[in-house]
């Protein structure tokens, strides 16, 4: 008799309720009386693994059984979040875990939160990577993402006197339970003369409110072989087991961005890893389906997330020409025809380059196809731009001098069929600044689409509360159709329910002020604006421009000045190797130390700086926001995604004309949204004529008494050395045009508290944003990026046979 799965039908499956005591006893092995939260916590994610395990074997049933074109997202870095009440919610069953719970005495919300979140990833790339896996599914849309299992995540952060302090982030440590081990598809890797065994972990990843159930598959390195016999026969266990542990650190902890050198060797290695595996288990599933290799790009469209992954072009093109004996010109246009390519950021640092030194010792045989890629480009680059050495040697896929250097976004863009930015001022960047010779070769090639976020999570599962407001007044589609949200307009204006999005507000105030309270001991007023900027710290997001404002507001408090109360909250990590960065934080809990306990500012001004920020708490800050900070230097934040999560949930925006910003403004509108600063193309031409910032500050006295206040000492116990780096960046080259805006952005602050005095005008305003975010949901960029880029059709799940 043929092996089957059990009946697809719903008989059998237990009830979260019973699956709960049922996995007490059959997985934790426990009686009631020894089980502790985490048990019932992992018990809960069993059960409802359970009741998801039908839908994702039928997904890959369905995709295999018809063959499907399927949408390849590799990615570095995913930074997903707890899964279980996502889950809940796209499965329909939060309400029947709630009364599970209930019936054992438990509580739902205490057990999601014994759920350590996966931090595999940094910021903003990572969490994209995530909302849009969940879109996919959601749309139905065959669909894998591939990347690291990293066994530590993105560091712990806690706050000390002396600011940022890093922890390690063990989040596998009690087990999970949404992952499955697959050692049957695990692949040989060679790295430097090695060989790696990648292993692989599949997560299932929900579509909301159907049956698609896709796959994230996550390599796990292992060495060949547990350990050397030999050496162990010889007494030498420390070398015994020395080839497993380098092996194994291939997977071990996430690389912090923003790092300098440091670590490259390790990161290019993760990079091949994950990529040779990819493509491997690629070619398995070409070979399940009887399809020929050079199906390749009529099976798989494959999307990199920023460069991380680029070395795909040569270990496709390796794959198909030394492995499979495909012709050279075949193999090529099958690569560039599967591949594209996804640039997430215009700055120099983050464009990756490895050394070709490095490449030769790790991957001699990528770097000999690359030079061949290369050589091959530049003849035909040759013919079309005769005599023109310099515009070649920009093009060249190898930076030439002293240190000679591979290219890897020059890579990523030969080898890819489509090349697009994350919003439609960066896709512009992207063609006129970052890479424009590429873009005049190729006009065709290069698009745009804005980023979006997943409505689920962002909304239904972070802010309840305004979710059934929105069910009551638009009914329940948006969560699968976010432009329903338009359907707020008309309430707008409607008194009563007004009232009623006050109150949802409320709700939310409180509960961020409880954790406030639970985090860093601050007491808050919930009827304060709060003024929140959660994102990386960098400098070129300017925490420290917020931060000076704050200053200032400190001083006008001082003075006399009746300002409407504020909280002011930061959250953030900063690479724990840039220390302009921990420096600012430092400042932040510097001046919180001492505001918050000033007599003088009480119930009007309180600083908070919320440590470890990650997407639970993301979850919990967003629906709060009042005024979201999205105050980068013009034309440096590639899109920001923060922004559009917190006017989605009802947040007015104070930003440049930078990333989605401009497109959030132009849909909400202007006169929802306080603008200030300078553009990307003012900037340009104020650089030009060459920048200082001495000028600007000489005439403006207020930022010159918040500089010297901070420079004092007044914020560091008397010391007036420790902030001095950061002050003297300011004042003598301020790289990212803090001075420049400064004036703009105090003023754009005082229009926003002269908003908030009137609190119908601001409600207004806020169910206006909300209201007009229909726009970015990553279902909207998902569809972009399937119809135009990918060609890949939704296919809808059913059960088996
Ligand atoms: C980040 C940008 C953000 C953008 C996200 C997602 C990197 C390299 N880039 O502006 O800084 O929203 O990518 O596209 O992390």
């Amino acid at each position: 008799m043929a092996l089957s799965n059990p009946a697809p039908t719903a008989a059998g499956t237990p009830s979260l309720l019973e699956g709960m005591r049922r996995h007490l006893f059959l997985s934790q092995a426990k009686p009631p009386s020894l089980a502790t939260r985490h048990d019932h916590y992992l018990c809960l994610a069993l059960a409802v693994r359970d009741r998801l395990l039908r839908n994702w074997v039928d997904t890959a049933e369905t995709y295999t059984r018809q063959g499907v074109r399927t949408a390849v997202y590799l990615s570095a870095e995913y930074l997903l979040g707890p899964h279980l009440e996502n889950n809940l919610v796209n499965l329909g069953l939060r309400a029947e875990a709630e009364a599970a719970c209930r019936e054992l005495g438990l509580s739902l919300d205490e057990l999601l939160v014994e759920e350590p979140e996966p931090g595999l990833g940094n910021g903003g790339l990572g969490r994209l990577a995530a909302c849009f896996q969940e879109s996919m599914a959601s749309l139905e849309l065959p669909a894998i993402g591939y990347g690291i299992r990293y066994e530590f995540g993105i560091f712990r952060q806690q706050i000390g006197a002396n600011g940022q302090e890093e922890s390690t982030d063990p989040w596998l440590a009690r087990g999970n339970p949404w992952e499955v081990i697959r050692p049957e598809w695990s692949y040989p890797v060679e790295i430097g003369g090695h060989t790696v065994i990648g292993v692989a972990y599949d997560t299932p990843i929900l579509g909301y409110g159907v049956a698609t159930t896709n796959t994230l598959r996550l390599w796990s390195a292992q060495a060949p072989d547990a350990f050397d016999f030999a050496s162990f026969n010889a007494g030498d266990y420390t070398r015994a087991v020395l080839r497993k542990v380098q092996s194994e650190t291939l997977s071990k902890v996430l690389y912090p961005n923003d790092e300098l050198e440091q670590g490259k060797r390790l990161r290019l290695s993760q990079q091949i890893f994950f990529v040779s595996c990819s493509l491997q288990d690629m070619f398995r599933i070409l070979r399940g389906q009887g399809l020929a290799v050079t199906d390749f790009h009529r099976k798989f469209a494959l999307q990199l997330n920023d460069t991380h992954p680029a070395i795909a072009v040569a270990e496709l093109m390796r794959l198909l020409v030394d492995e499979h004996g495909v012709d050279w010109d075949t193999a090529w246009s099958i690569t560039t025809a599967a591949i594209s390519y996804t640039n997430h950021t215009l700055l120099p640092e983050a464009l990756e380059c490895w050394g070709v030194e490095l490449f030769e010792q790790l991957l001699p045989r990528h770097l000999a196809i690359i030079y061949e890629i290369n050589s091959r480009f530049l003849r035909m680059l040759r013919i079309r731009y005769p005599g023109q050495p310099e515009l070649l040697e920009r093009l060249s896929l190898i930076e030439e001098g002293a240190h000679r250097r591979v290219r890897m976004a020059h890579l990523a863009v030969v080898g890819s069929q489509q090349v697009n930015g994350v919003a439609e001022l960066h896709s512009r960047l992207l063609c006129e600044r970052l890479l424009p010779e590429f873009a005049a070769l190729w006009p065709e090639k290069f698009t745009n689409v804005t980023n979006g976020v997943t409505p689920r999570r962002w909304l239904a599962v972070a802010n309840p509360a305004l979710a059934d407001l929105l069910d009551e007044a638009i009914g329940s589609g948006w969560r699968r159709d976010l432009d329903q949200l338009a359907g707020l307009e008309a309430l707008a204006g409607d008194g009563a329910f007004l009232e009623r999005w006050r109150a949802v507000r409320g709700l939310a105030h409180r509960r961020l002020a409880a954790t406030i309270e639970q985090e860093s001991g601050v007491t808050v007023d919930p009827g304060s604006l709060f003024d929140v900027q959660v994102k990386r710290i960098h400098e070129y997001k300017r925490q420290h421009l917020a931060a000076l404002q704050v200053v200032e507001r400190y001083l006008r408090l001082r003075a006399g000045e009746d300002l409407p109360p504020r909280t002011v909250i930061f959250g953030g990590k900063a690479a724990p190797g840039y220390a302009m960065a921990r420096l600012i934080i430092r400042l932040i809990v510097g001046m919180a130390d001492i505001i918050n306990s000033d007599p003088a500012m009480q119930g009007r001004l309180r600083l908070v700086f919320l440590p470890n920020f990650n997407v639970s708490l993301g979850q919990r800050i967003y629906p709060a926001v009042d005024l979201s900070e999205q105050i980068s230097t013009a034309g440096l934040e590639a899109s920001g995604t923060g922004n559009m999560k917190m006017a989605l949930n009802g947040a007015l925006t104070i930003g440049t004309l930078d990333g989605a910003n401009v497109e959030i403004r132009e849909r909400v509108g202007a006169d929802n949204f306080f603008l200030f600063g300078h553009t990307a193309e003012e900037l340009a031409e104020i650089n030009a004529s060459g920048y200082h910032p001495m000028p600007w500050l000489e005439n403006d006295p207020m930022a010159r008494e918040a500089i010297d206040l901070i420079g004092s000492g007044h914020f560091s116990e008397g010391d007036r050395d420790l902030f001095h780096p950061l002050l003297a960046n300011l004042c003598s080259h301020d790289p990212f045009r803090v001075m420049a805006d400064i004036g703009d952005y105090r003023r754009a602050q005082n229009a926003v508290d002269a908003c908030w005095q009137d609190p119908g005008r601001w409600s207004t305003m806020s169910v206006l944003n909300t209201a007009r975010c229909g726009f970015f949901s990553s279902d909207r960029s998902i569809r972009e990026y399937a119809e135009r880029i990918w060609k890949v059709k939704p296919v809808p799940v059913g059960p088996a046979g």
